[in-house]
């Protein structure tokens, strides 16, 4: 009985290292698990669920596999791949989760989400997830043609790029207060998020109650995964040569 936890693999055709460990973790490992949460950023970025190049297919394939072999996936959107959608859910059996959801993990509740709503201080991006979070800037955004898109998309990179090298990185970290507040609103103890690319456990005590903040690891250059089971949870890493 084991549940698995990744996010920000920031998967992309241009880095076909990333993508073979998270094909070889998917079939050798995420295949014996009860289930897996996929917890924003899976893609560096995702275009819409029209795209139909072989890296995408591909990736969809590999979620089809676990799910018709019963593993259970959930997905939520970060905040490069907030174009996953409905169609991709159809197609490999994924269940869609939203921004904030409270999960049974057994006989405990946590609240998973991708992390970049807690970073409250970054009142520069919260702008702009406003902006591309609208409903029907989405609709509009998934009609244009797919060529279109990608011109677009590269825009908004490059743009995302260079604000984040003028930024003090400690501002793209969590904000405590807001963590506290979320935490008090779900009335959960247990809380796991990725998007700060700061894998780590924290524990604190703001009430009378011991809280718990697990924090994700990127794929950047090696892979990261949180094994959850109903004795223990580590964070693990796998060598890009961890599979033989
Ligand atoms: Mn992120």
């Amino acid at each position: 009985m084991t549940t698995l936890f990744i996010s920000d693999l920031h998967l992309s055709p241009a880095l076909p290292e990333i993508t073979d460990c998270f094909v070889r973790f998917m079939r050798e490992e995420a295949i014996h698990a009860d289930a897996l949460y996929v917890l924003g950023d899976l893609f560096d970025f995702w275009i819409g669920d029209d795209d139909r190049s072989d890296f995408a297919t591909q990736i969809r394939s590999e979620f089809k596999l676990l799910t018709s072999h019963g593993v259970s996936c959930y997905f939520t959107q970060g905040n490069r791949d907030f174009l996953v959608g409905k169609r991709f859910a159809k197609e490999t059996g994924v269940t869609l989760l939203g921004d904030e959801t409270v999960i049974d993990l057994y006989d405990k509740k946590a609240l998973v989400l991708h992390g970049d709503t807690l970073c409250t201080d970054d009142l520069e991006y919260l702008k702009f997830r406003q902006t591309v979070h609208q409903p029907w800037l989405q609709k509009l955004f998934n009609r244009i043609p797919l060529f279109i898109k990608k011109k677009i998309i590269n825009k908004v990179q490059t743009d995302i790029r260079s604000d984040k090298q003028h930024k003090p990185l400690d501002i793209m970290d969590v904000n405590q207060l807001e963590v506290e507040r979320v935490m008090e609103k779900h009335q959960i103890d247990l809380m796991i998020h990725g998007h700060t690319h700061r894998p780590n456990i924290h524990r604190f005590q703001p009430s009378e109650r011991p809280k718990m903040r697990i924090v994700l690891g990127d794929w950047y250059t090696q892979g990261s995964v949180l094994v959850f089971t109903k004795e223990r949870f580590t964070l693990e890493v796998r060598q890009f040569n961890h599979f033989p």
